[in-house]
């Protein structure tokens, strides 16, 4: 089938998701087409069956603000003409499900019927869709999308709460690509260039947005590196990030907390970790979480949101109330003050991730993608 997928190309977790998805796809014989303003972060080697369109937005200085949507389905109209594109596939609603939404009806007016398929990530639904200057323009996207799909209970339950949804939603889990984490095993995994040998390496990775509470990751470590020898790496950037390292100046521990900045080195930076923190405000799946478990790093988790789908309390790692950074650390210090015990938490970590292997998800998708195009 040839699918266009629009994705934001950054290093939040729909471009992600939407960019091993299309890599998938196209290993399966699909011919791929992403559509979205840069190269996708994670989208490394374009093939045969993979191919980038640059949606270019001219600076014009009337405009306050420039028309991407605007750009964008004027972009999908072209490329579903001139690449005989079958089906759009739009992570992330907003504006995609709204410019796929137009491009649509313009194809239409041509005679030509593009089914869209919108795959809703979290933060579209609970934090910005949801706001009243959004909602109107989401919910009729969402409702006029020809399959809607989540990626986990929790964000179903969301979306139908904050939403007069009309469609049918299909809960298709994130997923995990074992080839690119088994293959990190042994030398790649040089522990030696970062720590100590008694010591241990905790991580953090996200966008470094407020609802990431990374307050917390810094409040937790601090707590744990009173018991033990530790290391925190943050992984990431964002508007959080100059904050905390004022507190971990603060605190007197930033000689052990490493701002790393964003990284397309992920696999290779969990895999020398011993523990993940993710104690998030809100968190739709939790794909970070899931990747860590992947390089067999058990995760140290807020229970909200779709995490308990991902993190099984007292197994792959714990679950606490958002906030409750004393249980975070008392469970982070239990898993990590011994050696045999940390090694049954990874394990199970590695074993639950196998639930999300992306050989059991993608034909879910292939499925959706099957019966748009039976209806058109
Ligand atoms: O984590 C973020 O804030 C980025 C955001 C995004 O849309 O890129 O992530 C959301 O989508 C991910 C992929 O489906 C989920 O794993 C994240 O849980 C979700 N983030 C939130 O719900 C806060």
């Amino acid at each position: 089938m040839k699918i266009g997928i629009v994705c934001y190309p950054t290093y939040g977790g729909s471009g992600v998701v939407a960019t091993e998805l299309g890599i998938a796809l196209s290993k399966k014989g699909h011919e791929v087409h992403f559509i979205t303003y840069n190269q996708p972060v994670r989208l490394n080697a374009l093939s045969n069956n993979i191919h980038f369109h640059e949606v270019f937005v001219e600076e014009y200085p009337l405009f306050h603000y420039q028309p991407y949507e605007l750009a964008l389905s004027s972009k999908l109209v072209a490329m579903v003409k001139l690449h005989n594109i079958e089906l759009l596939h739009v992570h992330y609603a907003i504006p995609h499900a709204y410019a796929a939404y137009m491009a649509k009806q313009m194809l239409k007016a041509d005679g030509i019927d593009v089914p869209v398929v919108t795959t809703l990530h979290g933060t579209d639904i609970t934090l910005v869709g949801s706001h009243p200057n959004y909602k109107k323009a989401v919910e009729f996207s969402i409702n006029h999308s020809d399959a809607v799909t989540v990626v986990s209970e929790s964000l179903k339950k969301d979306t139908i709460r904050l939403f007069d949804i009309k469609k049918e939603i299909k809960v298709i889990y994130n997923f995990i690509d074992f080839e690119k984490y088994d293959a990190l095993g042994g030398d790649e995994c040089l522990r030696g260039n970062l720590a100590e040998e008694d010591e241990r390496i905790i991580t953090h990775i996200s966008n470094f947005r407020p609802v990431k509470r990374i307050d917390d990751v810094i409040d937790i470590f601090y707590r744990i590196q009173q018991k033990m020898k530790a290391q925190l790496l943050m992984v990431g950037d964002g508007p959080e990030r100059d904050g905390a390292e004022k507190k971990a100046m603060k605190l007197g521990i930033s000689n052990r907390v490493k701002f790393l900045g964003n990284s397309v080195e992920i696999g290779k930076i969990l895999c020398l970790s011993d523990l993940f923190l993710l104690p998030s405000q809100t968190e739709s799946f939790g794909l970070a979480a899931l990747e860590a478990m992947a390089a067999k790093t058990p995760v140290i988790s807020s229970n909200s949101g779709g995490l308990p789908e991902v993190n099984i309390n007292g197994e792959t790692g714990f679950l606490s109330d958002v906030g409750d950074t004393e249980a975070m650390a008392k469970n982070a210090i239990y898993i990590l003050e011994d050696d045999k015990r940390l090694i049954e938490f990874k394990d199970k970590a590695y074993a639950n991730a196998q639930n999300f292997v992306i050989d059991k998800i993608l034909p879910q998708y292939e499925a959706v993608y099957r019966e748009v195009k039976a209806g058109c």
